[in-house]
């Protein structure tokens, strides 16, 4: 295995509580399982899982301090509740503490708990990896969205944010208005792929009744035909 890799998994360790490791090294073979699915690269994928709560061992108070004395801008909903700014604290402790200098992974890391409007593929494989990660018992939703995160990761992703939504509504938690932005993204993203399979479709049952195949005239063979192999034979 990568030395970087083991340093920084030792470093955890010393750092957070085990509960919190447990579920990092959770987050990060579950982003390397939906990399190899969605075909990205391994290593920044584990490398996003392993970081993303590495700012998770701070309370609020001191997390905000830290930011203004980093200059991280803090939003009006961090500001509420700033047990969010461990995301933005996380990328950058990436940067600054543990050399990561790849803006896809800082990216990840700081987007991974309110998601953000026009998510890239890594930023939506460690948002739904946090949330389906083996360890992970609470969410009701939990079997439908393990499974679902292999078969369509945006309809993961746009599920997954809305249960949140549905939860922190319930609970008159405040709500980040980056939170709703990537809600409301991710529900247009998912629209038109919708729309646009759908297209394909007709487009395909109109080609199949009037005998068209990529736009040119095309006679369906039927089933006795013979199919002309290579060179015609
Ligand atoms: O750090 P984790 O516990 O692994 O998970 P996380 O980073 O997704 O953050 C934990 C919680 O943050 C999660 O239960 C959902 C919540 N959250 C997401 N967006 C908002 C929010 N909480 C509030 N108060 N406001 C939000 O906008
Ligand atoms: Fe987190
Ligand atoms: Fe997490």
């Amino acid at each position: 295995m990568d030395e970087k890799i083991l340093k920084i998994r030792k470093h955890l360790k010393k750092k957070l509580d085990p509960y919190r490791y447990e579920h990092t090294l959770g987050v990060a073979l579950t982003c390397q399982a939906l990399a190899m699915r969605y075909g990205f690269d391994l290593e920044k994928a584990e490398l996003a899982g392993l970081l993303h709560d590495c700012a998770k061992r701070f309370d609020g108070r001191v997390m905000l301090e830290k930011c203004e004395r980093h200059g991280i801008v803090v939003s009006e909903g961090e500001r509420r509740d700033p047990s969010l700014l461990h995301a933005k604290l996380g990328a950058w402790y990436a940067k600054e503490k543990y050399g990561v200098t790849d803006v896809e992974i800082l990216s990840a890391i700081a987007c991974h708990t309110t998601g953000k409007p026009g998510m890239t593929l890594l930023d939506k494989i460690l948002y739904v990896a946090d949330y389906i990660e083996p360890r992970r018992n609470k969410a009701d939703n939990l079997t439908e969205m393990r499974r679902l995160a292999f078969l369509d990761l945006d309809l993961a992703c746009l599920k997954i944010m809305e249960h949140i939504l549905s939860y922190l509504e319930s609970r008159d938690c405040s709500i980040d208005a980056m939170t709703v932005a990537a809600c409301v993204d991710m529900r247009r993203i998912v629209k038109e792929g919708a729309d646009c399979r759908l297209e394909a479709k007709k487009e395909e049952m109109t080609d199949e009744s009037t005998g068209k195949r990529n736009g040119k005239n095309c006679r369906r063979r039927s089933g006795g035909e013979k199919r002309r192999g290579y060179k015609g034979y």
